[in-house]
């Protein structure tokens, strides 16, 4: 399944990479791609070991916003 989530606007490219990172080490994700300038996430996961939820919660304990 893929997905986008938005967040409010990332402050500098470094935070875009961190979100990243996380995202692509989370358990049940496939690809992850966090895009700087439109402060979007790119998700593709296996619904059966994570969910967008999860996901989320991954980009908020790091301390960023989801709009949605
Ligand atoms: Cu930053």
């Amino acid at each position: 399944m893929k997905k986008t989530i938005q967040m409010e606007e990332l402050v500098c490219p470094m935070c875009a990479q961190k979100i990243e990172a996380a995202l692509q080490k989370a358990p049940g994700v496939l690809s992850a791609t966090v895009l700087y300038n439109a402060s979007k996430a790119k998700v593709e996961f296996d619904e059966s070991r994570t969910s967008l939820e999860s996901l989320k919660e991954v980009i908020t304990s790091l301390g960023y916003v989801v709009i949605k």
